[in-house]
């Protein structure tokens, strides 16, 4: 389980966005978003590197 803390998402759409860009690279990835706390919980086997950067190009800055 990996931890990102991300930025912008307001709604579910930016919920649904955030999932489906890391399942694109990861069909089994399962993504835990909690909006209020902007807090991403990721089980996935990619790598940290990797997961900020597709969060990141898809719109959502990723604090660290
Ligand atoms: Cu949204």
């Amino acid at each position: 389980m990996q931890t990102l803390f991300v930025t912008g998402m307001t709604c579910g759409g930016c919920t649904k966005a955030v999932t489906k860009a890391i399942q694109m690279q990861d069909a089994r990835a399962t993504v835990q978003v909690d909006l209020a706390t902007q807090k991403v919980e990721i089980d996935s086997k990619l790598s940290r590197e990797a997961l900020i950067t597709i969060v990141t190009n898809a719109g959502f800055p990723v604090v660290n």
